[in-house]
């Protein structure tokens, strides 16, 4: 449990951690090279890489490339089990615990099951929390369920202990790639003070405050996509 050590360690000591995803939909096989060498000289810890559309056999493809030009973990974000590669050092094995269909709860799982234990992937359970954020994100729209609503705190916060509990290793809140408004920072600081293990947050976060306001707020490792896709020089306005 390499990876998931690290993330809690880092926790622990308080360092922050920086994810970038690459979605393999959005990226070409061709520049690969160069954005992966943006990210290695950047403060970027983890490579994700996942999205809710992928085409068969294309995330195998990109993480093979990616994995190339970089040291750092890569690391599934998968939106379906067609995106599971032997080729990534692990696997966030999300439920969707914010929703209530079965298939993104267990009935994937069930599916990838004998898959994943024939890799040495290095597979985390992650309760998969999703926020709304004013428009309808891609997941809302493939997964076939709704977002908690940001103002009830109090259904965000026990969903969380709830993934706890059930002996999820980390807890993400998303509010969407390319969401409008990223996660509150109040919504992160609530869920934080009733959680012990790390907690991820991402979605729409597009400025260096932003980052930081999720970093003070209780965010162990942060997930930026858009804002990387947009601006390849995003990260280096970070230090
Ligand atoms: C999406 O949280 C991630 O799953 C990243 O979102 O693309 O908005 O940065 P963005």
């Amino acid at each position: 449990s390499k990876l998931l050590q690290y993330i809690i360690n880092a926790k622990k000591e308080d360092k922050k951690l920086l994810a970038v995803l690459i979605d393999p939909d959005k990226i070409e096989l061709k520049n690969i090279s160069n954005v992966v060498n943006k990210v290695n000289r950047s403060v970027v810890t983890h490579i994700f890489v996942g999205g809710s559309e992928v085409a068969t056999g294309l995330t195998e493809l990109v993480v093979n490339e990616i994995k190339k030009h970089t040291k750092l973990p890569v690391i599934l974000f998968p939106g379906d089990t067609i995106q599971i590669t032997n080729k990534a050092d692990g696997l966030l094995f999300l439920s969707l615990i914010s929703g209530r269909n079965a298939e993104y709860l267990i009935g994937k799982h069930v599916e990838a099951a004998s898959k994943l234990s024939d890799t040495k992937l290095e597979v985390i359970p992650t309760g998969y929390i999703l926020i709304e954020n004013g428009k309808q994100t891609a997941v809302e729209r493939v997964s076939e369920t709704k977002p908690l609503q940001r103002n009830n705190i109090d259904l965000i916060i026990d969903t969380a202990k709830a993934g706890e509990l059930l002996g999820m290793q980390l807890i993400y809140l998303e509010a969407g790639s390319g969401a409008t408004q990223p996660i509150e920072g109040s919504i992160i600081s609530k869920v934080k003070q009733h959680l012990n293990i790390p907690l991820i947050v991402g979605g729409g976060i597009r400025s260096k405050k932003q980052l930081q306001d999720a970093y003070d707020a209780g965010a162990d490792l942060v997930v930026i996509g858009t804002a990387f896709e947009n601006d390849e020089l995003f990260f280096d306005t970070l230090s």
